[in-house]
């Protein structure tokens, strides 16, 4: 029988588009403002895009954590989540998410990232400690120095090279590894702190290979693998793209691959787990999870919600099984990031490359070469951004790297970025669209943005809360 159709004409080479896996059933509105009000916010925010007011603010890209549009199937979730103040339905139903998506039996439920990381930072980290990781971020770090930890960084050469186009900048370099091994002893570093698609290094991931030979020099000599698996979905994508004998797995199978090669994870569920607010520390020993449970209760609530109500753990463990359900989802996730980078990488807006998985990175030394790296030109790039065009970005440069503790001088990072970060199911191609004419007219403009001094600098985490004001 002839086909009556489904078979392509012989030599065709279109190549088709691909679109998000969801239509929008929900919408909220957002607001312009005018440049006028905006030059008022930004300054009574003190130049800090933290201390915006968010409805002054037209596309938010601050950040993609607990920014997600929860799917019909969560929110459904959220009316029939368990509040039982002790064994709830919902702790359970999250407990085999994590166990069947990650591949671990102990779960710590929390009420973000960061209260994992405290918890894990306590029952691992003596005083003197090294903890080596692949290049920081601001809440870990700070944990394992508030443990009395020293952070030592890791990653390859390449990730602090904004036009590297090392396709896994997020890679331990197993040779500082080696060396820090050397110099210190084994038994002075509890475990190595692995970050999936490496947010501070611009979303960068990390390859299967790498995790595999940093699992097994680990092991050889009696240190873990803790894993900042937040955005390991993200990273599944890229090794499915990047690293050839993955092309054929399904994200899920690459996501329990790269948790094989752990000892647990911390996660903020704000990001890959499609919630806005949540998250777990997971682990496989279960005399380790003994000691995380009872800091749980002191810190967090009972070992079986936590941090979370039990509507929260409900979404999360549906939030958990549907970013691997299918492929489409994370390649639409990645593909918006991927298509706002191509629209400014084509107009010479110097950013981080390969573009990331959460986010695009511009690159605030190349943009504004005229303001001194102490006068904080990531900073004031987002502050001009957000008057340009009422899109909110963050600094991840100088400011956010804080102060050296011994010395009290700023770190220098070599990388000074303002990243716009995409998040889940929330924005269309024409808000990138948007976007992007927004930041070529400020790189356009650029000589007209000046230098900031603090007004006031917190002592910790100093980016959340500082105030700025114009130099001159
Ligand atoms: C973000 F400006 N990230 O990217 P919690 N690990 C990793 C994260 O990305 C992360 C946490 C742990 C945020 C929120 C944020 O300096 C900042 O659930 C790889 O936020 O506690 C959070 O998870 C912590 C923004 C955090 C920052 C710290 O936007």
């Amino acid at each position: 029988m002839r086909q009556w159709y489904g078979v392509r004409a012989k030599g065709s080479r279109m190549t088709r588009s691909w679109a998000e896996p969801w239509k929008i059933k929900v919408v909220e509105p957002i607001r312009m403002t005018t440049k006028q009000e905006r030059i008022a916010a930004i300054a009574e925010a003190g130049y800090n895009t933290f201390l915006l007011r968010s409805e002054d603010v037209y596309i938010d890209l601050l950040t993609d954590s607990g920014t997600s549009a929860m799917s019909d199937q969560q929110w459904a979730g959220m009316m029939i989540g368990d509040e039982a103040y002790a064994g709830a339905k919902s702790y359970y139903n999250l407990v085999g998410a994590v166990e069947d998506v990650y591949g671990y039996e102990e779960l710590i439920p929390t009420h973000q990232g960061r209260a994992a990381e405290h918890i894990l930072s306590q029952i691992l980290i003596k005083d003197g400690d090294y903890v080596p990781g692949n290049m920081y971020f601001t809440t870990t770090r700070f944990h394992q120095e508030y443990a009395g930890g020293k952070f030592v960084d890791v990653i390859i050469d390449e990730a602090h090279d904004p036009t590297s186009l090392h396709p896994f900048k997020g890679n331990i370099d197993l040779d500082k590894l080696r060396k820090l091994i050397d110099e210190v002893g084994a038994d002075k570093i509890p475990y190595i702190s692995v970050e999936s698609n490496v947010n501070m290094a611009g979303g960068q991931p990390v390859s299967m290979a790498n995790l595999k030979a940093t699992y097994e020099l680990c092991h050889q000599h009696g240190i873990l693998v803790m894993l900042d698996a937040t955005r390991t979905v993200d990273n599944a994508w890229f090794i499915k793209q990047r690293e050839e004998v993955y092309a054929d797995k399904s994200i899920a199978e690459i996501m329990r691959e790269i948790c094989d090669y752990s000892d647990g994870a911390t996660v903020s569920s704000k990001k890959d787990n499609l919630v806005n607010i949540g998250g777990f520390l997971a682990l496989r020993d279960p005399e380790l999870a003994k000691q995380a449970r009872a800091l749980l209760v002191a810190f967090e609530g009972l070992h079986t919600y936590g941090g979370m109500s039990g509507r929260d753990m409900e979404a999360l463990a549906r939030g958990i099984r549907e970013m691997v359900e299918t492929d489409d989802h994370v390649r639409a996730r990645v593909g918006q990031v991927e298509y706002l980078g191509n629209k400014l990488v084509e107009a010479g807006v110097p950013i981080i490359r390969p573009v990331g998985g959460h986010g695009v990175f511009l690159n605030a030394k190349a943009i504004l070469p005229h303001i001194p790296h102490d006068e904080f030109p990531a900073q004031a790039l987002a502050a001009a951004l957000y008057v340009e065009s009422g899109v909110r970005g963050m600094e991840r440069g100088i400011v956010s790297a804080g102060r050296n503790k011994v010395t009290g001088n700023h770190n220098y990072p070599k990388l000074e970025l303002v990243r716009l970060t995409i998040p889940r199911r929330v924005y269309t191609q024409a808000h990138m669209d948007v976007t992007a004419e927004s930041v070529i007219e400020v790189v356009e403009n650029s000589a007209a943005v000046g230098g900031l001094r603090f007004t006031y600098e917190p002592e910790s985490l100093r980016f959340f809360q500082a105030r700025f004001e114009p130099i001159g």
